[in-house]
């Protein structure tokens, strides 16, 4: 079985100008408050936590002529987190990246894709972020990183970084989702992409489905990367983020599954995103996102 590095390295990017709600800017500080480097050196790791990396967010919510709301900062604070995350792998690190929202997935994830061209992404969330500027009901950009990641929509998104890898599309497989505009359903079943809905983890149980999930991956990539938006956990479980969707994973749910994903030993970057302590309760959702992270890197495995 190959193994997790042993290097980790924390990367803030508190941008929330993907989205509509403010405050997911606060989300890094907020599980580092909850005490992320010293759950993850408990395991044995050597963590380094780099800091944030340079954003600039605006105030309020602009709707875009466009269909792409605030491109201009979420574009530069992407490119900003590529480039860090670049670095971090070069130094054979492993990168693990704090959101802000779920549109800072483009930098790390075209970082990752850069280093292993092969590279399989798991992506946990109620929503499949594959909506382009021509779908998108919003226009909000952390509603879109998946379809830039495979090339499709704004060019100015599928640019970013500036390299020619692309996410493939049978190297990626969604969990937890329920929340699907219609323009997305048809890019997923025209793509044939893999998808456990919520359906699935209620009637298959989590079990099941990551162990599927995980022989469809590792089958065709020695590499994972791993996306968690807060949001596939029920809003019970996950108060503190900003599109809550009902009926989402127990916190038990989530963390067998990323336990499965640590067993592999094939975990290379991954990220927890869309933690908005503005809308949380006493900073439970930043430690319910430092439990999972101590998960997906292997505690409690002998
Ligand atoms: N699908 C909706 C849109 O594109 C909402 C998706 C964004 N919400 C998220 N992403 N939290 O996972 O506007
Ligand atoms: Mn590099
Ligand atoms: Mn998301
Ligand atoms: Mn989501």
């Amino acid at each position: 079985n190959p193994k997790i590095k042993d290097q980790i390295a924390l990367i803030g990017c508190p941008l929330d100008m993907g989205a509509s709600l403010r405050g997911g800017r606060l989300g890094p500080e907020a599980v580092r408050l909850a005490g992320l480097e010293d759950r993850l050196k408990k395991i044995g790791y050597h963590v380094t936590d780099h800091g944030d990396v340079e954003v600039h967010n605006g105030y309020g919510h602009q709707r875009a002529q466009d269909n792409l709301n605030h491109l201009a900062m979420v574009k530069e604070a992407n490119e900003h987190l590529y480039e860090k995350v670049d670095q971090v792998l070069d130094e054979g690190a492993l990168p693990l990246v704090l959101g802000g929202d779920h549109s800072i997935a483009m930098g790390t994830i075209k970082a990752s894709l850069n280093h292993y061209p092969d590279l399989g992404v798991l992506w946990f969330d109620a929503h499949g972020d594959i909506n382009t500027d021509q779908t998108s009901p919003s226009g909000n950009i952390h509603g879109m990183p998946v379809a830039a990641l495979m090339g499709y929509g704004a060019s100015q998104l599928v640019d970013l970084g500036q390299r020619d890898h692309l996410l493939k599309k049978e190297n990626l497989v969604y969990i937890g989702s329920r929340d699907l505009d219609q323009g997305e359903r048809k890019i997923i079943r025209d793509l044939g992409i893999k998808v456990f809905t919520m359906h699935e983890v209620d009637a298959l149980g989590a079990q099941e489905v990551i162990r599927e999930a995980l022989d469809y991956l590792t089958a065709r990539t020695d590499h994972i990367h791993v996306s968690f938006d807060m949001d596939v956990l029920d809003p019970q479980v996950a108060p503190g983020t900003g599109t809550k969707v009902p009926g989402g994973m127990a916190y038990r749910e989530g963390r067998l599954c990323l336990e499965c994903v640590a067993q592999t030993g094939r975990l290379v970057s991954c990220e927890f995103v869309e933690i908005n302590p503005i809308l949380d309760h006493e900073n439970k959702t930043a430690q319910t996102a430092v439990s999972l992270a101590g998960s997906l890197l292997g505690e409690w495995l002998i």
